[in-house]
């Protein structure tokens, strides 16, 4: 397989305006008629049409109704001659059959529990039939389906239904007209025995709407929150940027074999079951919060995406990274206070923090806008999302909230209905606010695009009692990454606050006796740049990148003093959290990095220990926010502080943390749970969320202490909620506080909670996946896992019961998955090779767990490197798996 580069990039020679799909569908051999109106694109030198397609069996290819002659070239279908229409446009009919019932990778078109769906994102839809599968050719579809009416009565496909009705035979038809334009990533059909919930909605303009939420017969009562978030949706897009529902019908249909989390098809979305389905009895805090954001985030891209989509895939960041921003920004808008956004951008960091930094430092560090590829699908990552989505934040910051709005607003005005650039995005962001931070910075603000890697921004302040003036001085570099050995400065824009040393806010006056209006935010540009403040009285503490307005790492040497001050003090809610998660990681990483034996050691020092009590008691902080603080830096995050990993110390070390915040603050603890128990009538908003992930923190940390003191009360209270609880969130959180305390007790509850779901599939995975993720102790986790597998409940093939189990395991705890041994290794090339013969793009994110090898300790990176060379020895890989272990091994 060869790279694809963003520099070669060239318009289609062909334009396809119209395109006429007639699909028979049957799981064996679904047949599909394709007829489109092609034309030479003038501005490209004539040359041969080459038609994308992939396991496809042609039958028969008709140019304006008559045979022709084409060749087949690789994966393409080439016509060289195209007789009589060298000028004009065409008409070009291809007739071919594919095999839904055998597609197990799941991209195409495939049959999931007797239902057909559709995924065409990336380069999907030319294993359907023979097409330019690429973003920027851009035609309006007809589609009929035709299938047996017993088996598929509900034949969907994107825009409007314009006819349906009988066929010979018991089978049945229905057509549909796509009034848009679109790439062909966006088709989609859906046929299947499915019910929906209807509603509907009159926008502003008066204009009625039908929102329809599909699912299989049996689940519609797990159908209304996905529903509310949908006209959450729409209700946000149209206050906060003026955008509407273009649609007649809006549909998402919910499938239970799905690679992602769902996908943006013109109204059409078809959704993972994890981000539809929930119910109080089957769904936790956190499966509302995540459907919530992701019907939005599917609802936003039908302008971010759709209405205006990507000229190329290296453009992919310009509607991924955009909606992100947005899915989080409405997120954000639905919390009502302060605390919950406080809470909600701070879970948005840690995602960044523990998944893009690491990425971002690895073999398979890219920019935004990456420059080639070999496997697109590979690159539906983190950076590509997240750290996209933190780049519009950026440019956010930079223009102002209105200022953004009205940058959003010309960029669709000026490219709608077009497959344009993250360039062209930055542009009319600017273009709307020209006399912005951002306009002057544009072409230097544009490098978070290209250049790839995390920012290091240090920090080192200096006090001067005579002049009583403060200054900080920032600098800036950037690692190497692969491809970029040098990189020029950033345009970092920081947050910034001055605390006394008691705590309260000082006003910024710079040396020009000017007061800096608070929020303050510094633009820096430079590699080193210092900042003055005056009339300080004595040595302030500086508040650093306040709300994590950059995606970049703060180096400042705090004292555990001033980090105790912010701590207690900060007004601003991130970097409150941020002083005890530095606190707690300073504890941990000189422990990790030193020698001493670590048995029975206790990392943590009574100021810490007394700061997480009075936040723990604190009467004004919320409970969720609370839970935050008091969760310790994850092993992943602790193992990015450090240049050599020895994975089982940092879990030891962790560990011990754990179980030492358990053991000194058992009363607090109780005092917390009973103070917070009890959240009333189950509704998922923000607040009782957060007093029931309290509560379960509370539960888990008072069996944790349980395990030393031989308490039997907590472990039997945590049995009683496990059995009575009203809702999936306190029932597994107490489940949960059992598994990982390694009570006896959770072998009763866990067959228990298996018996109790043996039909809810979406909770049976939550069963898999705490087992594959629970605490290791003596190496038992691996062969539980590998008994895991063998339960008749599993399969391989369903990419959420593979994640469940291979992936929890792999990538989701590393205390377990590190093995002295390398059994861990092992298992995960046997699962690497197993899956990739079964479905490439998910084999594909289990090879990416061991991409921070080489940062591994001895025998660790002897032993991962061995097992990626094993994998990448076999002859047969996907160019999927072949690009990341070719990679890693690099
Ligand atoms: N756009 C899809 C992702 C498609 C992934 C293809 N491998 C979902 C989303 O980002 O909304
Ligand atoms: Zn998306």
């Amino acid at each position: 397989a060869t790279a694809i580069h963003r520099a070669d990039y060239t318009a289609p020679a062909f334009w396809i305006d119209t395109v006429e799909l007639c699909f028979d569908l049957d799981p064996a051999k679904t047949r599909v008629l394709n007829k489109m109106r092609m034309r030479r694109n003038p501005d490209v030198p004539a040359q041969a049409l080459r038609l994308d397609g992939e396991e496809l069996n042609l039958a028969r290819v008709l140019v304006n109704g008559q045979g022709a002659s084409f060749k087949i070239e690789g994966n393409q279908l080439v016509l060289e001659s195209l007789p009589g229409v060298e000028d004009g446009a065409f008409d070009l009919e291809i007739f071919t059959t594919c095999a839904p019932a055998k597609n197990t990778k799941l991209m195409g078109l495939f049959v999931s529990n007797d239902t057909f769906f559709t995924q065409c994102e990336a380069e999907g839809f030319r294993r359907i039939t023979y097409f330019l599968d690429r973003p920027d050719v851009m035609a309006t579809y007809t589609v009929t389906l035709r299938a047996d009416k017993a088996k598929y009565p509900v034949l969907l496909s994107n825009g409007n239904l314009v006819d349906h009705g009988p066929l010979d035979d018991g089978r049945h038809f229905a057509k549909w007209e796509d009034p848009f334009r679109k790439p062909s990533y966006l088709f989609a059909l859906v046929a299947g025995q499915l019910v929906s919930r209807e509603q509907r909605i009159s926008a502003r303009n008066g204009k009625d709407h039908l929102l329809q939420v599909f699912v299989r017969p049996g689940d519609l009562d797990k159908t209304e929150h996905a529903m509310h978030s949908l006209m959450a949706s729409i209700a946000w897009d149209e206050a906060r940027f003026g955008l509407p529902l273009d649609l007649e019908r809006f549909m998402i249909v919910a499938t239970s074999d799905f690679n992602m989390g769902a996908m943006e098809n013109k109204g059409l979305n078809i959704f993972n079951t994890k981000y539809v389905l929930a119910n109080q009895a089957t769904a936790t805090d956190t499966d509302y919060a995540n459907i919530e954001s992701v019907v939005g985030h599917e609802y936003f891209h039908n302008w971010s995406g759709n209405r205006v989509t990507c000229r190329d895939w290296f453009q992919l960041s310009l509607k991924e990274g955009l909606t992100v921003f947005r899915d989080q920004e409405f997120s954000l808008d639905l919390c009502r206070d302060p605390s919950a956004k406080a809470v909600k951008r701070i879970e948005d960091v840690r995602v960044l923090r523990t998944a893009q930094f690491p990425e971002d430092a690895g073999p398979m560090a890219h920019p935004v806008r990456p420059d080639s590829y070999i496997e697109i699908n590979n690159f539906y990552t983190v950076t590509i999302y997240e750290k996209g989505a933190e780049v519009v934040r950026m440019m956010q910051t930079l223009v102002g909230r209105d200022g953004f709005a009205k940058g959003m607003t010309l960029y669709f005005e000026r490219f709608d209905g077009q497959a344009v650039t993250c360039d062209d995005f930055a542009q009319a962001i600017a273009d709307a606010n020209p006399q912005s931070e951002l306009a002057r910075l544009l072409p230097q603000f544009k490098r978070w695009y290209s250049q790839a890697g995390t920012p290091r921004v240090q920090a080192v302040g200096h006090y001067d009692a005579a002049s009583r003036s403060y200054s900080l001085t920032l600098s800036q570099t950037c690692a190497p990454t692969p491809g970029q050995a040098t990189k020029e400065p950033f345009v970092i824009p920081i947050g910034l606050g001055l605390l006394a040393q008691d705590g309260s806010a000082l006003p910024l006056q710079s040396a020009d006796g000017s007061t800096l209006s608070a929020p303050y935010t510094f633009v820096m540009t430079e590699a080193t740049q210092t900042l003055t403040f005056v009339n300080l009285d004595a040595e302030p503490v500086p508040s650093i990148l306040r709300g994590f307005s950059a995606p970049v790492v703060l180096v400042y040497d705090y004292t555990d003093a001033q980090l105790l001050t912010l701590l207690a003090f900060d007004t601003d809610a991130f970097n409150r959290w941020e002083a005890g998660q530095r606190l707690a990681v300073r504890s941990a990483i000189t422990l990790i990095a030193g020698d001493a034996d670590i048995s029975g050691v206790k990392p943590l020092n009574d100021a810490y220990i007394e700061a997480m009590r009075s936040v723990l008691r604190h009467p004004d902080l919320d409970a969720a926010f609370k839970e935050l603080v008091l969760t310790l830096p994850s092993e992943t995050y602790l193992a990015e502080q450090l240049n050599v990993v020895d994975p089982q110390r940092i879990h030891a070390v962790r560990e011990a943390m754990r179980s030492q915040l358990a053991q000194a603050l058992a009363n607090d603890w109780a005092w917390a749970y009973e103070t917070y128990g009890d959240t009333g009538a189950y509704r998922p908003d923000p607040l009782s969320s957060g007093r029931r992930a309290l509560t379960g923190m509370a539960l888990s940390q008072l069996c944790l202490a349980a395990q030393t003191s031989g308490d039997v009360v907590w472990p039997g209270k945590a049995y009683q909620r496990f059995k009575d609880a009203g809702n999936m969130t306190d029932r597994f959180n107490a489940l949960a506080a059992l598994v990982s305390s390694g009570h006896p007790l959770a072998a009763q509850a866990l067959p228990r909670f298996h018996a109790l779901f043996k039909d809810e599939a979406l909770v049976l995975d939550k069963w898999f996946a705490l087992q594959a993720g629970a605490t290791d102790r003596d190496g038992n986790i691996l062969p539980a896992v590998r008994q895991l597998m063998k339960h008749p409940d599993f399969s391989l093939r369903n990419p959420n019961r593979a994640r469940s189990v291979v992936f929890s395991y792999c990538s989701a705890n590393p205390g377990a998955f590190h093995r002295r041994d390398a059994a861990g290794y092992v298992f995960w090339s046997e699962r690497v090779i197993e899956l990739d013969g079964i479905n490439p793009q998910v084999a594909a994110r289990l090879a990416r767990a061991l991409d921070r090898w080489k940062n591994l300790a001895e025998p660790y990176r002897s032993a991962a490197r061995e097992a990626l060379v094993r994998v990448a020895a076999k002859t047969d890989l996907s160019n999927d798996v072949r690009e990341v272990v070719s990679r890693a091994l690099a």
